[in-house]
Parts: structure tokens; sequence; C-alpha cells
């Protein structure tokens, strides 16, 4: 029974280092080179090219490389298990993009670093504190959520289903939206891509904040509207955005978001899973198969996510 890396442009050798060293005895293939197709079992990959899963006849469980999915349902072959890339490096560092965006944009870190720059000595007013909305309460939003709340901020949570989370104000389903978006300083999105939440943020939505918050939007590109966002920004309904995922990745360079003097841009990094804890639950994963016990992160096929 063997393991495929199926990463094109991705590290694949890098992987199978770290997998070897957990285990020598691993039968390893490297996707385009797999001599042995019908042998493999077990497929590691991320936006896998078109056909490329389809080649394993006796495929049973497809892990992703991150913990969305989107990217690669579309090529899952049907009757094979797909499971999620989740680790605590994951969640503490999603935590810390989030608390980071929301600080610099608090303290207004980047007209700071511009100031000197220009050698320019001013104070400028900072805010402190708030209330931060969480849309997504699973591995990340929920963990994110609760951390903020540790901190002192007051947290209110939004996720399909109804949720408890000590310490989070928490609304659920398209019902309890609006009154989840009232009186918001910061808007977080940690949602996953499904038809349910592609689109979510357009003019409709930007339409029911009344608290101008800022947005800071970690879950996927196709969430967002974005001529909706530039009109909300326009409009008042936001007051910034910090943005890591986009329709077209990377972002195109005409781009108007590259520029826009109220969004900031990062390239889709606010966490990143190590090769370490990668090959870690890779090989986690790959023993449950084997040894037929349950495996961690497993997606439901009807949800998406
Ligand atoms: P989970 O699957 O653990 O949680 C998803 C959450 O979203 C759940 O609370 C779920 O509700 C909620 N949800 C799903 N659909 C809807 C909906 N239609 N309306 C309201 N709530 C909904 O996901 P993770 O927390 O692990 O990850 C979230 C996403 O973050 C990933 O899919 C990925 O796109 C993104 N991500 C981005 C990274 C980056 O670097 N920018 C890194 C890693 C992930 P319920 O609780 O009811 O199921
Ligand atoms: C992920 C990502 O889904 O990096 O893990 O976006």
């Amino acid at each position: 029974m063997s393991l495929a890396l199926v990463l094109p442009g991705r590290g694949s050798e890098g992987l199978a280092k770290r997998l070897k060293a957990l285990d020598e005895q691993l039968d390893i293939q490297l996707w385009p080179d797999c001599p042995a197709p019908q042998t493999v079992a077990f497929a590691v990959t991320w936006q896998p090219p078109a056909g490329a899963l389809a080649q394993f006849p006796n495929l049973k469980v497809v892990q992703s490389l991150g913990a969305g999915v989107d990217g690669l349902a579309a090529e899952l072959p049907s009757g094979v298990t797909l499971c999620r890339t989740i680790s605590p490096n994951l969640k503490t560092d999603m935590r810390d993009y989030v608390l980071l965006a929301i600080l610099a944009e608090q303290r207004q870190w980047q007209a700071t670093a511009n100031d000197q720059t220009n050698q320019h000595w001013q104070q400028r007013h900072y805010r402190r504190g708030g209330c931060v909305g969480v849309m997504g309460l699973g591995e990340l939003g929920g963990y994110v959520a609760g951390q903020l709340a540790g901190l002192g901020f007051s947290v209110k949570g939004w996720s399909r289903s109804p949720r408890q989370l000590p310490g989070i104000d928490c609304f659920s389903g398209e019902a309890a939206l609006g009154e989840f978006l009232t009186g918001l300083d910061y808007l977080v999105c940690l949602l996953p891509l499904t038809p349910q939440t592609q689109g979510l943020m357009n003019s409709a939505f930007f339409a029911q904040l009344n608290s101008a918050p800022y947005l800071i939007h970690v879950g996927r590109g196709a969430q967002l509207d974005e001529q909706a966002l530039l009109a909300a920004l326009d409009g008042g309904q936001l007051r910034g955005a910090c943005l890591d995922v986009f329709i077209q990745e990377p972002l195109p360079r005409q781009h108007p978001f590259w520029r826009h003097p109220t969004i900031t841009v990062t390239p889709h990094n606010a966490s990143i899973t190590s090769g370490n804890d990668l090959a870690r639950v890779v090989y986690q994963n790959y023993l449950a198969m084997r040894q037929g016990t349950a495996l961690n992160h497993v997606v439901n096929s009807t949800l998406g996510y």
C-alpha cells in the first residue's frame, strides 16, 4: 500500500523526506512519476491537476495540504474520504495574524511607519479593545474567537448551526446574520468556501453593517464581492480592510486593492502549515487508514467542509 504526493510546485521531495524520517518503510510515489498507481491508497494534494487523482484506482483517502478543500473537491473520485490538515500551529498562527491586523489598525502602525520614513514625529490617536465579529466558528474561527475573548475583546460569532462557546455571543444561520453584523468594530471571515458562502460579502451584506467595522478576510477570495468591498469602503460602511485571500491569486499587479489607502494586502499567508506539522498530520492519517481507526478532520461530503 503506498502513498502518493500530488503536489506540483509545492515541494514533494521535502515532504517525502520528512515522511521517511518518521517511517523509513513508507512507500512514497511522487506525482507525476508514479510507477505503480494501482498500489496508491492515500494521496496528499492541493489543487490537483485535472485527472491526477483518477489515475489511482484503489485510492481510499485524500489529505488536503490545507485546511480548506474548495480547490480539490471537484477532482475527488467518488467513494474517497477527504481529510483536512489542521495543526495547533495553524490555529495559533491564524490567531496571531488576526490579532496583528487588529492591533496594527488600532495603532495606525502603517501611518507610523510612513512617519519614520519621512522623519516625522507624530503621536497618533489609537483605539483599544472593541467588538470583534467572527464568521465561522470551526477549528480556526472558534479558536480565534476564544483567544480574542480571553484577551478582553467583546466577541460575537456566526456559524451555520447553533454553537455555544464560552465568552462568545453566538449567532447562527442567515436569519441571525443582521443581528450578528450590528455593532462590530472588527469583522473576521473564517468561513470555508461552499455554494452558500460564495459571494456572501456583497453589497446587501455590507448594507447591514451599522458601525463601520474593519474587515479582516482570511477565508477564501470568492466569498467577497471585490467591487462591493470598494463601494463599502467609499460609502463608509467599512472603515478599512486587511485581505489575505483573493478571487485571483496572486493578486494581479493592476488590481485596485494594491494601492487602496485603507486596504492592506497580504499574500495568502495568514497561516501556513509547516513541513514538519504536515508530515505528522499525513503520517497519523495514513496509519489510521492502514489500521482502520478513525481519521482526523474528515470533510463532510454533504456540507463540503
Ligand atoms: P471548519 O470547517 O472547522 O469550520 C467552518 C465554520 O464555518 C463552522 O463553524 C461552520 O458552521 C461555519 N460555516 C460553514 N458554512 C457556513 C454558512 N453557510 N453560514 C455560516 N457559517 C458557516 O473550518 P476551519 O475553521 O478549519 O477553516 C475555515 C477556512 O479558513 C478554511 O476553509 C479556509 O478557507 C480558510 N483558511 C485560510 C487560511 C489562510 O492562510 N488565509 C489558512 C487556513 C484556512 P458549523 O459550525 O455550523 O458547521
Ligand atoms: C488553507 C489555506 O486552507 O492555507 O490551509 O488557505
